[in-house]
């Protein structure tokens, strides 16, 4: 079947219709079409990419309804570089994001998406970021000349005529335009991965509330209601009407009695906030259920009784591969059966995907994301580093009950985390709301090698740091007012899975055993979790957490919680690199939580506790 042949979506929204006149006119496509979402709509696209060379049928027994996409070599991940904030101010986008003034930028792109869609077709995505009609969701439009954009965003959100039909004749919509940047002449020969890595630009219009996109395909840069709508453009929606919107997970914990607490939590990268998502409870953990509303994004909005409720704009996950296995994460393996892209992992020779570290036994051999023949020796890897899975979150075994649910699940607790060799312990729970801030914005990973730009931290605020639409000065600001507004706001928790002993090896199991942390949280913001008062928060001593099923003793739980007053000393005070970048919008609450932490951290041990002289563990002198 050919797709132009096919009944389309419709519109009578006046505003739609004429800005998709004026992207025609200006991309100069040789055909429109407005994606109906409809499953043969999915598979004629698809079925047309597999022709065109664009995607690879994987095994229909093993791998059902599922296609290999691989990418040109040079567009390959998320561009920093070439995402810019155009705000009307320079000051508006801050320190942290590249700026352009937006009439110039317009110049640029008029330039660029001038007649880039010939000889190509031209799609219409309809999109709901969030359930389709939730008070919470909002709808995008995303025009895009590349079919992998088209199935990637079916995977990833909710598209098609349901949401046509929610936005009505006069309903809000985000423009979102996307070009791969690269016209075909006619006559000829497309690429199977057409893009433009000289000149591509991902660029957000803050106050017009429009996203623009040129010369990638790749993930966040091309699938524009991830990044670019669901946190660039919502963070300053956000900051305007007085919601939340986070690079977060939301996970249920269910106790054996039943209760249902909902936790949401930001990870930078590589810090597993995936996995964590989707955690299995341990041995020892009988009755206990983790369950899944997100595992990336979180709209999160004050609700009647004065909680705050979240929902996960998603429709999928669009998960790191490599590193994902039966052994780090189960559900994810599970959610991604059938019905899935890959993109840049390894083939098999029996039509299946592999890459490193899904199984402990390497293939003998197969075709790397690069076409060419692979086996173990060979010194490339099967899959790029940034391969991704595009699943389907309905096909998530832990999804919890209440996902769908337009009005969202009230949040109890906030974690925050990143990777830190030293200094930081396994978890601590902030004072108060400003602490937790605070805690929150001075989060991030050591750096690993000296080629990252010396020893110290990486930090990366809420890790919304290549994510936030606006100066991050101005949502710290903005975070410290939702405390204000919300009577009864999450707890604030910092959490450090990476802490490593003298010989450089994890401390801490990690992983499903991190249970032992969630239970501890869970019963905090009950009110019936044990803590003890250390210099930087709240903390479970020994005792105060559940231990059945694992073989972990006292002294290595020292070992892990430990604040010597040195390290202690030396990272608050090396978060002053972070402070001097706000300096002109950093919120006076910052200032003054940083000198009550340096009071904490400067005053004799022995203050701390009596007979101390080093440092402070929960239930030690040291
Ligand atoms: O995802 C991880 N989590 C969270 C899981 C729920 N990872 C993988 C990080 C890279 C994406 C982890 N790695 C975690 C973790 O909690 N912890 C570690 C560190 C670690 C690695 C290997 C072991 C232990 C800890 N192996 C053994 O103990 C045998
Ligand atoms: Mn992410």
């Amino acid at each position: 079947m050919d797709i132009r042949e096919m009944p389309q979506g419709k519109t009578f929204h006046r505003q739609l219709r004429s800005w998709i006149d004026e992207v025609v006119q200006l991309c100069q496509p040789d055909a429109v079409r407005i994606c109906d979402g409809s499953q043969t709509e999915y598979d004629v696209l698809c079925e047309q990419m597999v022709r065109a060379g664009t995607l690879i049928r994987l095994n229909p027994v093993k791998r059902p309804n599922s296609y290999l996409a691989r990418s040109d070599s040079r567009d390959v991940a998320g561009v920093e570089g070439r995402t810019f904030i155009c705000s009307l101010n320079k000051s508006d986008a801050g320190p942290t994001n590249n700026w352009m003034d937006p009439r110039d930028m317009k110049n640029k792109l008029q330039g660029l998406f001038k007649g880039c869609m010939r000889g190509r077709m031209m799609y219409v995505i309809p999109f709901s970021m969030g359930p389709i009609g939730s008070p919470i969701a909002k709808i995008g439009i995303e025009i895009t000349d590349s079919p992998y954009v088209v199935a990637s965003m079916s995977i990833m959100t909710r598209i098609g005529q349901p949401v046509l039909d929610v936005l009505g004749n006069e309903g809000e919509f985000v423009p979102c335009l996307h070009s791969v940047g690269q016209p075909l002449q006619p006559g000829a020969k497309d690429v199977s991965w057409p893009c433009n890595p000289e000149n591509t630009y991902i660029v957000h219009f803050p106050e017009e509330r429009s996203i623009w996109s040129f010369g990638s395909g790749y993930g966040g840069n091309a699938l524009l209601g991830k990044k670019c709508l669901a946190l660039r453009i919502a963070s300053t929606m956000a900051r305007d009407e007085g919601w939340l919107a986070e690079h977060m997970f939301i996970m249920g914990v269910e106790n054996p009695a039943g209760e249902k607490t909902y936790v949401a939590g930001a990870f930078p990268s590589a810090c597993g906030k995936t996995n964590f998502s989707m955690m299995i409870p341990p041995k020892g953990f009988e009755g206990w259920k983790v369950t899944t509303v997100g595992d990336d994004i979180a709209w999160i909005k004050p609700g009647v009784d004065g909680g705050l409720y979240a929902i996960n704009p998603e429709n999928g996950f669009f998960g790191v591969a490599p590193g994902t296995s039966y052994k780090s994460n189960p559900m994810a393996m599970e959610s991604m059966k059938e019905n899935c892209l890959f993109t840049n992992v390894g083939l098999t020779e029996d039509g299946d995907v592999w890459w490193e570290g899904m199984t402990d036994e390497l293939p003998a051999r197969l075709i790397d994301w690069t076409g060419q023949e692979w086996t173990p020796g060979c010194g490339r890897t099967a899959a790029h580093p940034n391969a991704r899975f595009t699943a389907p979150i309905s096909q998530c075994p832990s999804l919890d009950s209440e996902w769908q649910n337009p009005n969202g699940v009230k949040i109890s607790a906030f974690l925050f985390g990143g990777r830190m060799g030293k200094s930081m312990p396994l978890v601590f729970q902030a004072f108060n709301w400003s602490h937790g801030v605070y805690l929150a914005a001075t989060m991030g990973s050591e750096k690993t090698a000296a080629a990252e730009g010396g020893y110290g931290v990486r930090r990366d605020p809420m890790a919304m740091l290549p994510f936030c639409g606006y100066n991050m000065a101005d949502y710290f600001t903005h975070w410290l007012n939702m405390g204000r507004r919300v009577p009864e706001p999450p707890r604030i928790f910092r959490v450090n899975w990476f802490r490593k002993d003298a010989d450089g090896k994890f401390i801490w199991p990690g992983f499903g055993e991190n249970m032992r942390v969630l239970k501890w949280v869970v019963e905090r913001v009950k009110g019936c979790g044990y803590g003890v008062e250390s210099p930087i928060g709240w903390m479970p001593r020994y005792e105060d957490m559940h231990w059945e099923g694992l073989n972990f003793s006292k002294e290595k739980f020292r070992e892990l919680m430990t604040i010597e007053r040195e390290t202690g000393r030396d990272e608050v005070h090396n978060q002053e690199e972070l402070f001097d970048l706000f300096f002109d919008r950093l919120p006076k609450e910052f200032v003054y939580e940083r000198e009550l932490s340096k009071s904490r951290l400067w005053r004799s041990p022995e203050t701390w506790r009596p007979g101390a002289t080093k440092g402070f563990a929960p239930e030690a002198n040291l």
